[in-house]
Protein backbone atom coordinates (compact mmCIF):
# COMPACT_ATOMS: atom_id res chain seq x y z
CA UNK A 1 0.00 0.00 0.00
CA UNK A 2 1.11 3.32 -0.61
CA UNK A 3 0.45 6.59 0.74
CA UNK A 4 -0.88 8.44 -2.02
CA UNK A 5 -2.30 11.16 0.58
CA UNK A 6 1.08 12.87 1.78
CA UNK A 7 0.67 15.71 -0.85
CA UNK A 8 -3.58 16.22 -0.08
CA UNK A 9 -4.65 19.46 0.70
CA UNK A 10 -5.49 19.93 4.10
CA UNK A 11 -7.87 22.52 4.28
CA UNK A 12 -11.01 21.89 2.36
CA UNK A 13 -13.88 24.61 1.55
CA UNK A 14 -17.45 23.96 0.25
CA UNK A 15 -18.85 25.34 -2.91
CA UNK A 16 -20.89 27.49 -0.82
CA UNK A 17 -18.01 28.87 1.46
CA UNK A 18 -16.42 29.81 -1.73
CA UNK A 19 -19.18 31.73 -2.92
CA UNK A 20 -18.97 33.88 0.28
CA UNK A 21 -16.08 35.55 -0.74
CA UNK A 22 -15.61 37.65 2.14
CA UNK A 23 -16.25 34.48 4.52
CA UNK A 24 -13.54 33.20 6.29
CA UNK A 25 -14.85 29.74 7.55
CA UNK A 26 -12.41 26.92 6.68
CA UNK A 27 -13.38 23.48 7.16
CA UNK A 28 -9.91 21.52 8.05
CA UNK A 29 -10.05 18.69 7.32
CA UNK A 30 -8.40 16.27 9.92
CA UNK A 31 -4.93 13.78 8.54
CA UNK A 32 -5.01 12.38 12.06
CA UNK A 33 -8.19 10.74 13.98
CA UNK A 34 -7.30 9.25 17.45
CA UNK A 35 -9.77 7.16 18.45
CA UNK A 36 -10.07 6.06 22.47
CA UNK A 37 -12.14 4.25 23.64
CA UNK A 38 -13.64 4.03 27.26
CA UNK A 39 -15.51 2.71 29.46
CA UNK A 40 -15.84 4.46 33.12
CA UNK A 41 -12.94 6.97 31.95
CA UNK A 42 -14.44 10.11 33.55
CA UNK A 43 -11.47 10.96 35.61
CA UNK A 44 -8.69 10.47 32.88
CA UNK A 45 -10.49 12.15 29.64
CA UNK A 46 -10.06 15.79 30.25
CA UNK A 47 -6.52 15.67 30.97
CA UNK A 48 -6.20 13.21 28.12
CA UNK A 49 -7.53 16.01 25.60
CA UNK A 50 -5.42 18.68 26.69
CA UNK A 51 -2.28 15.81 26.66
CA UNK A 52 -3.24 15.20 23.22
CA UNK A 53 -3.64 18.52 22.06
CA UNK A 54 -0.44 19.16 23.50
CA UNK A 55 1.71 16.80 21.94
CA UNK A 56 -0.17 16.77 18.03
CA UNK A 57 0.54 20.50 17.81
CA UNK A 58 1.13 21.33 14.18
CA UNK A 59 -1.02 18.30 13.17
CA UNK A 60 -4.50 18.50 11.93
CA UNK A 61 -6.37 15.98 14.37
CA UNK A 62 -9.90 15.48 15.87
CA UNK A 63 -10.43 13.06 18.41
CA UNK A 64 -13.28 10.40 18.68
CA UNK A 65 -14.21 8.93 22.17
CA UNK A 66 -16.32 5.44 21.87
CA UNK A 67 -18.23 5.22 25.29
CA UNK A 68 -19.80 2.12 26.41
CA UNK A 69 -22.53 4.02 27.67
CA UNK A 70 -20.21 4.20 30.85
CA UNK A 71 -22.50 4.21 34.60
CA UNK A 72 -20.04 6.97 35.30
CA UNK A 73 -21.01 9.08 32.45
CA UNK A 74 -17.84 9.54 30.67
CA UNK A 75 -20.04 10.31 27.43
CA UNK A 76 -21.49 13.31 29.42
CA UNK A 77 -17.91 14.68 30.14
CA UNK A 78 -17.35 13.75 26.95
CA UNK A 79 -19.85 16.15 25.53
CA UNK A 80 -19.25 18.68 27.06
CA UNK A 81 -15.93 18.72 26.84
CA UNK A 82 -16.37 18.89 22.61
CA UNK A 83 -18.31 22.49 23.43
CA UNK A 84 -14.35 23.86 24.19
CA UNK A 85 -12.86 21.76 21.62
CA UNK A 86 -14.45 21.31 18.43
CA UNK A 87 -11.95 18.69 17.02
CA UNK A 88 -13.59 16.34 19.95
CA UNK A 89 -15.87 14.05 19.08
CA UNK A 90 -18.33 11.22 21.07
CA UNK A 91 -19.76 8.13 19.86
CA UNK A 92 -22.08 6.84 22.75
CA UNK A 93 -22.93 2.99 22.21
CA UNK A 94 -25.82 1.63 23.91
CA UNK A 95 -26.73 -1.77 24.64
CA UNK A 96 -23.05 -3.04 23.23
CA UNK A 97 -19.91 -3.79 25.19
CA UNK A 98 -16.33 -4.40 23.74
CA UNK A 99 -12.95 -2.62 23.17
CA UNK A 100 -12.35 -4.09 19.96
CA UNK A 101 -15.65 -3.29 18.33
CA UNK A 102 -15.86 0.42 20.19
CA UNK A 103 -12.08 0.87 17.87
CA UNK A 104 -13.64 -0.28 15.03
CA UNK A 105 -16.67 1.35 15.27
CA UNK A 106 -14.35 4.86 15.85
CA UNK A 107 -12.27 4.47 12.93
CA UNK A 108 -14.99 3.82 10.58
CA UNK A 109 -16.84 7.38 11.55
CA UNK A 110 -12.79 8.91 11.38
CA UNK A 111 -12.50 11.38 8.76
CA UNK A 112 -8.56 11.33 9.17
CA UNK A 113 -6.25 9.47 6.54
CA UNK A 114 -4.33 8.20 9.35
CA UNK A 115 -6.27 6.92 12.66
CA UNK A 116 -4.31 6.02 15.91
CA UNK A 117 -6.04 4.03 18.25
CA UNK A 118 -5.29 4.32 22.38
CA UNK A 119 -6.48 4.20 25.63
CA UNK A 120 -7.83 6.72 27.82
CA UNK A 121 -6.10 5.88 31.17
CA UNK A 122 -2.79 7.59 30.36
CA UNK A 123 -0.83 3.94 30.03
CA UNK A 124 0.28 5.13 26.45
CA UNK A 125 2.51 7.67 25.84
CA UNK A 126 1.00 10.43 23.93
CA UNK A 127 4.00 12.12 23.66
CA UNK A 128 4.90 9.95 20.88
CA UNK A 129 2.04 10.45 18.69
CA UNK A 130 3.58 12.78 16.37
CA UNK A 131 6.60 10.50 15.72
CA UNK A 132 4.52 7.96 14.89
CA UNK A 133 2.84 9.99 12.52
CA UNK A 134 5.89 10.93 10.86
CA UNK A 135 6.96 7.46 10.78
CA UNK A 136 3.90 6.85 9.18
CA UNK A 137 4.29 9.28 6.35
CA UNK A 138 8.15 8.97 5.75
CA UNK A 139 8.10 5.44 5.44
CA UNK A 140 4.70 4.85 4.04
CA UNK A 141 3.96 2.15 6.49
CA UNK A 142 0.44 0.60 6.50
CA UNK A 143 0.64 0.30 10.30
CA UNK A 144 2.99 1.94 13.29
CA UNK A 145 2.87 0.26 16.43
CA UNK A 146 3.88 1.85 19.90
CA UNK A 147 6.06 -0.80 21.48
CA UNK A 148 6.49 -2.25 24.94
CA UNK A 149 9.40 -4.48 23.65
CA UNK A 150 11.67 -2.99 21.15
CA UNK A 151 14.71 -1.35 22.17
CA UNK A 152 13.87 1.88 24.28
CA UNK A 153 10.20 0.34 25.93
CA UNK A 154 9.62 -1.05 28.82
CA UNK A 155 6.79 -1.76 31.24
CA UNK A 156 9.09 -0.59 34.75
CA UNK A 157 6.05 -1.75 37.54
CA UNK A 158 4.71 -4.69 36.23
CA UNK A 159 4.56 -7.68 39.21
CA UNK A 160 5.95 -11.22 38.12
CA UNK A 161 2.85 -12.70 37.46
CA UNK A 162 1.42 -9.90 35.38
CA UNK A 163 4.77 -9.85 33.45
CA UNK A 164 4.25 -14.00 32.44
CA UNK A 165 0.11 -13.55 31.49
CA UNK A 166 1.63 -10.87 29.11
CA UNK A 167 4.63 -13.30 27.73
CA UNK A 168 2.29 -15.93 27.72
CA UNK A 169 -0.22 -13.74 25.48
CA UNK A 170 2.18 -12.98 23.33
CA UNK A 171 3.63 -16.17 22.62
CA UNK A 172 0.00 -17.21 21.81
CA UNK A 173 -0.73 -14.84 19.55
CA UNK A 174 2.71 -15.24 17.43
CA UNK A 175 0.64 -18.73 16.15
CA UNK A 176 -1.24 -16.20 14.50
CA UNK A 177 1.07 -13.38 12.99
CA UNK A 178 4.46 -14.76 13.90
CA UNK A 179 7.19 -12.09 14.65
CA UNK A 180 5.52 -9.34 12.42
CA UNK A 181 5.73 -6.86 15.98
CA UNK A 182 7.29 -6.96 18.63
CA UNK A 183 4.33 -6.06 20.50
CA UNK A 184 1.22 -7.67 19.24
CA UNK A 185 -0.71 -7.16 22.36
CA UNK A 186 -0.05 -3.46 22.08
CA UNK A 187 -3.17 -1.30 22.17
CA UNK A 188 -1.42 1.69 21.21
CA UNK A 189 -0.84 2.10 17.55
CA UNK A 190 -2.02 4.08 14.22
CA UNK A 191 -2.27 3.20 10.71
CA UNK A 192 -3.67 4.17 6.92
CA UNK A 193 -7.43 4.20 7.22
CA UNK A 194 -7.59 1.95 4.29
CA UNK A 195 -5.91 -1.18 6.13
CA UNK A 196 -9.10 -0.91 8.18
CA UNK A 197 -11.53 -0.53 5.42
CA UNK A 198 -10.17 -2.89 3.73
CA UNK A 199 -10.19 -5.99 6.48
CA UNK A 200 -13.53 -4.80 8.45
CA UNK A 201 -15.75 -7.75 7.23
CA UNK A 202 -12.62 -9.78 8.16
CA UNK A 203 -12.24 -8.51 11.83
CA UNK A 204 -13.56 -10.70 14.64
CA UNK A 205 -13.98 -7.45 16.82
CA UNK A 206 -14.01 -9.85 19.51
CA UNK A 207 -12.49 -8.89 23.24
CA UNK A 208 -9.50 -6.46 23.24
CA UNK A 209 -6.81 -7.58 20.87
CA UNK A 210 -7.40 -5.12 17.81
CA UNK A 211 -4.23 -4.97 17.23
CA UNK A 212 -3.91 -8.62 16.66
CA UNK A 213 -6.91 -8.93 15.03
CA UNK A 214 -5.91 -6.15 12.15
CA UNK A 215 -2.75 -8.08 11.57
CA UNK A 216 -4.36 -11.34 10.83
CA UNK A 217 -6.91 -10.39 9.18
CA UNK A 218 -4.95 -8.24 6.25
CA UNK A 219 -5.54 -9.95 3.05
CA UNK A 220 -1.71 -9.44 2.55
CA UNK A 221 1.03 -8.55 4.76
CA UNK A 222 0.82 -5.31 6.02
CA UNK A 223 4.24 -2.55 6.52
CA UNK A 224 4.80 -2.42 9.97
CA UNK A 225 6.81 0.02 11.62
CA UNK A 226 7.38 0.33 15.57
CA UNK A 227 7.95 3.18 18.04
CA UNK A 228 9.06 2.32 21.08
CA UNK A 229 7.81 3.85 24.64
CA UNK A 230 7.66 3.82 28.47
CA UNK A 231 4.49 1.70 29.42
CA UNK A 232 2.72 3.84 32.46
CA UNK A 233 0.41 2.80 35.48
CA UNK A 234 -3.12 4.22 34.69
CA UNK A 235 -3.88 7.23 36.36
CA UNK A 236 -7.32 7.26 37.82
CA UNK A 237 -9.81 4.36 37.23
CA UNK A 238 -9.77 1.09 37.61
CA UNK A 239 -8.81 -1.92 34.90
CA UNK A 240 -11.60 -3.58 32.96
CA UNK A 241 -9.13 -6.87 32.11
CA UNK A 242 -11.43 -9.56 33.73
CA UNK A 243 -11.44 -13.40 32.93
CA UNK A 244 -14.04 -12.21 30.64
CA UNK A 245 -11.36 -10.63 28.73
CA UNK A 246 -8.66 -13.52 28.77
CA UNK A 247 -12.23 -16.03 27.89
CA UNK A 248 -12.54 -13.39 24.68
CA UNK A 249 -8.73 -13.34 24.06
CA UNK A 250 -8.62 -17.56 23.39
CA UNK A 251 -11.95 -17.15 21.63
CA UNK A 252 -10.19 -14.93 19.04
CA UNK A 253 -7.30 -17.06 18.98
CA UNK A 254 -9.19 -20.01 18.36
CA UNK A 255 -11.18 -18.42 15.95
CA UNK A 256 -8.64 -17.18 13.85
CA UNK A 257 -6.32 -20.26 13.65
CA UNK A 258 -9.50 -22.44 12.79
CA UNK A 259 -10.37 -19.82 10.00
CA UNK A 260 -13.30 -19.61 11.57
CA UNK A 261 -14.49 -23.08 11.34
CA UNK A 262 -14.77 -23.84 15.04
CA UNK A 263 -16.30 -21.48 17.56
CA UNK A 264 -13.90 -20.55 20.32
CA UNK A 265 -16.84 -20.58 22.89
CA UNK A 266 -17.44 -23.97 22.12
CA UNK A 267 -13.72 -25.25 22.44
CA UNK A 268 -13.83 -23.69 25.94
CA UNK A 269 -16.94 -25.69 26.51
CA UNK A 270 -15.73 -28.49 25.79
CA UNK A 271 -12.74 -28.29 27.47
CA UNK A 272 -14.96 -27.30 31.35
CA UNK A 273 -16.36 -30.54 30.11
CA UNK A 274 -12.99 -32.38 30.15
CA UNK A 275 -12.10 -31.34 33.26
CA UNK A 276 -15.81 -32.28 34.04
CA UNK A 277 -14.84 -35.49 33.94
CA UNK A 278 -11.87 -35.51 36.09
CA UNK A 279 -13.99 -33.94 39.03
CA UNK A 280 -16.73 -36.74 38.15
CA UNK A 281 -14.09 -39.55 38.46
CA UNK A 282 -12.12 -38.21 41.55
CA UNK A 283 -15.16 -38.11 42.75
CA UNK A 284 -16.08 -41.53 42.09
CA UNK A 285 -12.74 -42.95 43.26
CA UNK A 286 -12.82 -40.99 46.78
CA UNK A 287 -16.37 -42.50 47.50
CA UNK A 288 -15.05 -45.65 46.59
CA UNK A 289 -11.94 -45.76 49.29
CA UNK A 290 -15.03 -44.89 51.11
CA UNK A 291 -16.22 -48.36 50.67
CA UNK A 292 -19.63 -46.47 49.21
CA UNK A 293 -21.12 -48.81 46.96
CA UNK A 294 -21.37 -47.85 43.18
CA UNK A 295 -24.88 -46.44 42.16
CA UNK A 296 -24.63 -43.98 45.04
CA UNK A 297 -21.05 -42.73 44.11
CA UNK A 298 -21.63 -41.94 40.67
CA UNK A 299 -25.13 -39.99 41.09
CA UNK A 300 -22.71 -37.95 43.82
CA UNK A 301 -20.17 -37.69 41.14
CA UNK A 302 -22.35 -36.72 38.25
CA UNK A 303 -24.06 -34.34 40.73
CA UNK A 304 -20.92 -32.66 41.38
CA UNK A 305 -18.91 -32.71 38.02
CA UNK A 306 -22.64 -30.83 36.31
CA UNK A 307 -22.45 -28.23 39.30
CA UNK A 308 -18.89 -27.60 38.50
CA UNK A 309 -19.60 -27.80 34.42
CA UNK A 310 -22.22 -25.32 34.75
CA UNK A 311 -20.58 -23.04 38.03
CA UNK A 312 -17.21 -22.74 35.30
CA UNK A 313 -19.04 -22.52 32.40
CA UNK A 314 -20.75 -19.41 34.16
CA UNK A 315 -18.20 -17.84 35.49
CA UNK A 316 -15.83 -18.07 31.88
CA UNK A 317 -17.22 -19.16 28.76
CA UNK A 318 -20.83 -17.39 29.00
CA UNK A 319 -19.42 -14.34 31.24
CA UNK A 320 -20.58 -11.66 29.24
CA UNK A 321 -24.17 -13.04 29.89
CA UNK A 322 -23.27 -14.50 33.23
CA UNK A 323 -26.34 -15.60 35.48
CA UNK A 324 -26.73 -14.22 38.93
CA UNK A 325 -29.10 -14.18 41.73
CA UNK A 326 -32.22 -16.54 41.79
CA UNK A 327 -31.45 -16.98 38.16
CA UNK A 328 -28.94 -19.09 38.86
CA UNK A 329 -31.10 -22.10 40.23
CA UNK A 330 -33.42 -22.49 36.90
CA UNK A 331 -30.21 -21.76 35.17
CA UNK A 332 -28.61 -24.80 36.77
CA UNK A 333 -32.11 -27.04 36.57
CA UNK A 334 -32.20 -26.80 32.66
CA UNK A 335 -28.19 -27.06 32.51
CA UNK A 336 -28.91 -30.87 34.41
CA UNK A 337 -31.70 -31.56 31.85
CA UNK A 338 -29.66 -30.43 28.83
CA UNK A 339 -26.55 -32.87 30.08
CA UNK A 340 -29.00 -35.83 30.37
CA UNK A 341 -30.38 -35.55 27.04
CA UNK A 342 -26.62 -35.33 25.95
CA UNK A 343 -25.43 -38.16 27.32
CA UNK A 344 -28.17 -40.32 25.62
CA UNK A 345 -27.38 -38.39 22.83
CA UNK A 346 -23.74 -39.59 23.27
CA UNK A 347 -24.78 -43.04 24.18
CA UNK A 348 -27.10 -43.45 21.30
CA UNK A 349 -24.63 -42.27 18.73
CA UNK A 350 -21.58 -44.21 20.01
CA UNK A 351 -24.03 -47.55 20.14
CA UNK A 352 -24.63 -46.97 16.06
CA UNK A 353 -20.60 -46.27 15.44
CA UNK A 354 -19.78 -48.93 17.52
CA UNK A 355 -21.50 -51.46 15.09
CA UNK A 356 -20.28 -49.86 11.94
CA UNK A 357 -16.47 -49.30 13.55
CA UNK A 358 -16.04 -51.64 16.09
CA UNK A 359 -13.46 -49.26 17.38
CA UNK A 360 -14.27 -48.57 20.87
CA UNK A 361 -11.94 -45.44 20.56
CA UNK A 362 -13.78 -44.10 17.49
CA UNK A 363 -17.11 -44.86 18.83
CA UNK A 364 -16.22 -43.18 21.98
CA UNK A 365 -15.49 -40.18 20.41
CA UNK A 366 -17.90 -39.65 18.56
CA UNK A 367 -20.54 -39.92 20.76
CA UNK A 368 -18.27 -37.55 23.02
CA UNK A 369 -18.59 -35.23 20.10
CA UNK A 370 -22.38 -35.39 19.18
CA UNK A 371 -22.97 -34.97 23.06
CA UNK A 372 -20.47 -31.63 23.37
CA UNK A 373 -21.89 -30.56 20.23
CA UNK A 374 -25.70 -30.64 21.71
CA UNK A 375 -25.26 -29.39 25.57
CA UNK A 376 -23.41 -26.76 23.70
CA UNK A 377 -25.83 -25.82 21.24
CA UNK A 378 -28.91 -26.54 23.58
CA UNK A 379 -27.01 -24.71 26.57
CA UNK A 380 -26.12 -21.24 24.47
CA UNK A 381 -29.76 -21.23 22.99
CA UNK A 382 -31.95 -22.25 26.56
CA UNK A 383 -29.86 -20.62 29.56
CA UNK A 384 -27.71 -17.71 28.56
CA UNK A 385 -29.12 -16.65 25.20
CA UNK A 386 -32.11 -15.94 27.32
CA UNK A 387 -30.39 -13.70 29.86
CA UNK A 388 -31.62 -10.04 29.75
CA UNK A 389 -29.51 -7.55 30.14
CA UNK A 390 -31.01 -4.79 33.27
CA UNK A 391 -32.35 -1.63 31.75
CA UNK A 392 -30.91 1.90 33.12
CA UNK A 393 -33.15 3.64 34.36
CA UNK A 394 -33.35 6.98 33.03
CA UNK A 395 -31.88 10.13 34.36
CA UNK A 396 -34.21 12.93 34.25
CA UNK A 397 -32.99 15.93 32.67
CA UNK A 398 -33.94 19.31 34.26
CA UNK A 399 -34.28 22.33 31.64
N1 LIG B 1 -15.81 1.47 24.58
C1 LIG B 1 -15.23 0.58 25.41
N2 LIG B 1 -14.02 0.83 25.93
C2 LIG B 1 -13.48 -0.09 26.77
C3 LIG B 1 -14.14 -1.28 27.12
N3 LIG B 1 -13.35 -1.97 27.98
C4 LIG B 1 -12.25 -1.22 28.16
N4 LIG B 1 -12.32 -0.08 27.44
C5 LIG B 1 -11.33 0.99 27.32
O1 LIG B 1 -10.19 0.43 26.71
C6 LIG B 1 -9.02 0.96 27.26
C7 LIG B 1 -8.15 -0.17 27.85
O2 LIG B 1 -8.80 -0.72 28.95
P1 LIG B 1 -8.01 -1.07 30.29
O3 LIG B 1 -8.99 -1.52 31.32
O4 LIG B 1 -7.14 0.07 30.66
O5 LIG B 1 -7.16 -2.34 29.84
P2 LIG B 1 -5.61 -2.55 29.71
O6 LIG B 1 -4.92 -1.24 29.53
O7 LIG B 1 -5.41 -3.60 28.69
O8 LIG B 1 -5.26 -3.19 31.10
P3 LIG B 1 -4.61 -2.50 32.39
O9 LIG B 1 -3.13 -2.53 32.14
O10 LIG B 1 -5.05 -3.37 33.50
O11 LIG B 1 -5.14 -1.10 32.49
C8 LIG B 1 -9.45 1.99 28.28
O12 LIG B 1 -9.50 3.27 27.68
C9 LIG B 1 -10.85 1.51 28.66
O13 LIG B 1 -11.68 2.54 29.13
C10 LIG B 1 -15.43 -1.52 26.56
O14 LIG B 1 -16.08 -2.52 26.81
N5 LIG B 1 -15.92 -0.57 25.71
MG1 LIG C 1 -5.17 0.32 30.72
Amino acid sequence: MHDDTVNRPIAVQTSSEISESKSDITIMSPRLSVVIPTYNEKGNIEALVSAVRQALIGIEWEMIVVDDDSPDETYELAFQLSHQEPRLHCIRRVGRRGLSSAVVEGALAANGDFIAVMDADFQHDEKILKTMYKKMIATGADLVVGTRYAHGGGIPDWDQKRRQMSDFATKVSRLLIGDQTSDPMSGFFMLRRDVIEQSVHDLSQQGYKILLDIISSAATPLHIEEVSYIFRNRREGESKVSLQVIAEFLFQIIEKVSHGLIPGRFVLFSAVGGLGLCVHLSILFLMKSYNIAFLPAQIAAISCAMLFNFFVNNELTYRDRRLKGWAFIPGLLVFCIICSIGALANIGVAELAIHRTSSWSLAGLAGALIGAAFNFGAASKLIWERVKKPKRRLKKKIS
